[in-house]
């Protein structure tokens, strides 16, 4: 089973865009590139948020039959969770303890509910195994995202 394996993915990419994060310029973790696109700092609590989210969808894994994973809207949440006004390290912290949760939850499941499955409107039918591969390559896409805004905002 390749499931040590990717627990130790998820820390991985977590520590990746942890340490891009905390090398980001200070005076620039809250400029956003446009009116739009995200800044550092709403990066960070995007990922909390996504964080939650999925520990949530994995609740509903365990409890019910087949569940359906709904959609969020990421701009809006941003928005009316005001993530651009909190702090930018309280940020990274928190994710890291979501992170930690996380891997709790997904450390204690059994064979029987590795193999429950989900249904996600975007992505179709998942199971334990395929929301561990989202999780790290959502880490990945919102590193080269930070990336992408760090020159950006740096330029001008
Ligand atoms: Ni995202």
């Amino acid at each position: 089973m390749q499931y040590p394996e990717k627990l130790s993915i998820l820390d991985r990419t977590f520590n990746i865009v942890k340490d891009y994060a905390e090398s980001f310029p200070s005076e620039l973790t809250t400029e956003k590139p446009n009116e739009k696109a995200f800044s550092a700092n709403e990066i960070v609590y995007h990922l909390l948020e996504v964080e939650e989210l999925w520990q949530h969808r994995l609740h509903q894994l365990l409890s019910e039959e087949k569940p359906n994973f709904q959609r969020i809207n990421p701009d809006e949440l941003a928005t009316t969770h005001h993530y651009n006004e909190r702090n930018f390290q309280e940020g990274i912290h928190e994710w890291g303890k979501s992170r930690e949760d996380t891997k709790e939850l997904l450390s204690a499941l059994t064979d029987d509910q590795l193999s429950r499955k989900g249904i996600h409107s975007h992505y179709g039918e998942m199971d334990v195994y395929r929301i561990m591969d989202i999780i790290a390559e959502h880490d990945l896409q919102h590193l080269r995202q930070m990336e992408r805004t760090l020159t950006l905002v740096q330029d001008r």
